[in-house]
């Protein structure tokens, strides 16, 4: 079940030397943070699994939900709630052959048609993005823009979280247009004060 609406992913480069990795989703989790993906993608597998333990263990204590980016058997190993796939993961169907029934898989997707091939392939939610020109920009492509979330909210029924370039002035007018809620790295991580930084995007709404 998405029962979130503020999806935090992990960059450890973009946090603010003061916050260690740990210490820096801890305090988006005092702030109300509820789902937690680890997206750590330049780690080698034993040190993502050692990451991940630690992440468990962290976001159980805080009932949040953990999702692994990429690593199906990652997410497994460590009894995440979920995966979270990119176009050149494993896709949602095969995934599927592989998990238990309560096993959430996310979808990246840039594009109206990735959104609905999400959904037919058996996502139980996308982000759709960038939506604005993000920091690391290039990597994610051109922004899609606003209206892009309104087109694919009219073609697929599972939630659809806006990803790229959020910042708290930005909340409001993607859930205007239908965002079921927002994904983000650097908006909360590279706060100088993540926990306060975390209530002032619940508070967007
Ligand atoms: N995926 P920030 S944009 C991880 O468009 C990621 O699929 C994107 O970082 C996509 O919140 C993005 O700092 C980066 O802009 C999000």
């Amino acid at each position: 079940m998405i029962d979130f609406r503020l999806y935090l992913i992990t960059d450890r480069r973009l946090i603010a030397d003061s916050y260690s990795l740990m210490a820096a989703v801890e305090e988006a989790l005092k702030g109300g943070v509820r789902a937690v993906q680890l997206r750590e993608k330049d780690l080698g597998t034993r040190e993502l699994l050692g990451m991940a333990y630690k992440m468990r263990e962290l976001t159980g204590r805080y009932k949040a939900k953990l999702f692994i980016n990429d690593r199906a058997d990652i997410a497994i190993a460590i009894d995440a709630d979920g995966v979270h796939l990119g176009q050149k993961s494993m896709p949602a169907y095969a995934v599927r052959k592989i998990v238990h029934n309560n096993f959430l898989i996310g979808v990246s997707t840039h594009s109206i048609q990735e959104a609905k091939k999400a959904e037919e392939e058996g996502a139980d939610f996308v982000t759709l993005g960038p939506i604005y020109q993000t920091p690391s920009k290039l990597k994610y492509g051109e922004p899609v823009g606003i209206n892009t979330i309104r087109r694919v909210k009219a073609e697929i029924s599972i939630p659809v979280f806006a990803i790229g370039g959020i910042k708290e002035n930005r909340v409001k007018e993607v859930i205007n247009v239908g965002a079921d809620g927002v994904a983000l790295i650097s908006g909360i991580l590279s706060a100088n004060d993540i926990c306060e930084k975390t209530k002032e995007f619940l508070r967007m709404r």
